[in-house]
């Protein structure tokens, strides 16, 4: 993994060596001679988004854009201003660069057809949170914005369009997110390995730092919030209780992190190695994040990077959508742990990992 740009401005010269996201995706499209360069286009447009959005953060707390805006969406979330810009900022760079033809947005209640004539010309569809963890800008945490493509088949219209891009997650042509840390990256794919950039602030371009990322199969790190301890299911409860026991031969033990933002959380766990829960509980028998636009470009991702996405009960990529804001449980990391967290939620723990 290099990381080329880690220490302040790149000096002259150095960029000679390193990608630019816009040259990524422009390589990887003469691998394909049948590429009408759409699909190019539409990266191009989110990471434009990603750019704008990232500036309206980094000057949080300088311009008014901290706190709630005064309204609420369609989950019964009060929206933070920084939501609404995002979300706006997505659709806009979408609606200009013309080859997305329909958004879905954590942010509105209903799809919104961005096709000038209703002909769904652009093959499109694409599904994100504008912002990711949003609870966590008024305190100067890391935050994300996900997102989701899918191609729609030919005929759909604007009639049809929600049920047409109601697809399961396996049929994604590419997922992504953006992590708004210490730095901002960019991280994608579209099914075929994942890669990671950083953004130059002073050149304004994602730079390939992260190729061909793998999550480490062994784990480093759990993420939960345990404060729901007393909603869990008996069989979580024992396999938090199994997580926490130290490894008898090493001596190790997993360390807990919950920054309360699935990116961040993600982004750390997809990098040391580990695994990110929201599980069903008793309040929330489905649990609490989005399928369409959380659950399932994560599990593209994780999967391409050789972790794994699951209910608990099933493959995330398998499930097949009813609806745009449909909850799912999740457990999403390193295989392994993955497997584990299903052998106990299944009734198979102890025997499954080993006897712990
Ligand atoms: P948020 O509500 O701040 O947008 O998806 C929603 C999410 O954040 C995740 O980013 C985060 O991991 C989770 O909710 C936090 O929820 P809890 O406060 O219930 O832990």
């Amino acid at each position: 993994m290099s990381h080329a740009l880690s220490d302040g401005p790149a000096p002259s010269g150095a960029l000679e060596s390193v990608m630019t996201l816009e040259q990524f995706i422009l390589d990887r499209r003469g691998r394909f001679p049948q590429s009408t360069g759409a699909f190019s286009r539409l990266l191009r447009d989110v990471s434009v988004a990603a750019k704008i959005i990232n500036h309206n953060i980094r000057r949080a707390g300088i311009l008014d854009v901290m706190g709630e805006s005064g309204t609420v969406n369609v989950q019964d979330e009060k929206q933070k201003k920084l939501d609404e810009i995002a979300d706006r900022e997505l659709e806009r760079a979408l609606r200009r660069g013309g080859e997305c033809c329909l958004v879905g947005s954590e942010e509105q209640a209903d799809t919104i057809s961005l096709s000038p004539r209703g002909d769904f010309q652009e093959r499109f569809a694409v599904f994100f949170d504008p912002l990711d963890g949003s609870s966590n800008t008024d305190v100067n945490a890391s935050v994300g914005t996900i997102f989701s493509v899918y191609t729609l088949p030919e005929g759909a219209d604007e009639g049809d369009a929600l049920d047409v891009a109601l697809r399961p997650g396996a049929e994604q042509v590419a997922a992504g997110y953006v992590a708004y840390g210490s730095s901002t990256m960019f991280v994608f794919t579209t099914g075929n390995g994942v890669n990671g950039f950083t953004l130059d602030p002073g050149i304004g371009e994602f730079l390939l730092t992260h190729p061909d990322l793998q999550i480490p199969q062994a784990p480093a790190m759990y993420s939960i919030n345990e404060a729901d301890i007393e909603d869990f299911s008996p069989e979580l409860r024992t396999f938090l209780q199994w997580l926490k026991t130290k490894d008898p031969d090493t001596g190790h033990r997993i360390r807990a992190r919950y920054i309360g933002s699935f990116v961040s959380d993600f982004h750390r766990n997809l990098l040391t190695g580990g695994l990110y829960m929201y599980p069903a509980t008793s309040d929330h028998p489905d649990g609490k994040l989005r399928l369409m636009y959380e659950a399932n470009p994560m599990a593209f991702l994780v999967e391409q990077a050789g972790g794994r996405a699951s209910t608990g009960h099933q493959r995330i990529l398998d499930l097949q959508p009813e609806g745009l804001h449909e909850r799912t449980p999740l457990f999403i990391g390193s295989a392994p742990l993955v497997k584990a967290a299903e052998a106990y939620l299944q009734g198979r723990g102890a025997e499954a990992v080993g006897g712990a």
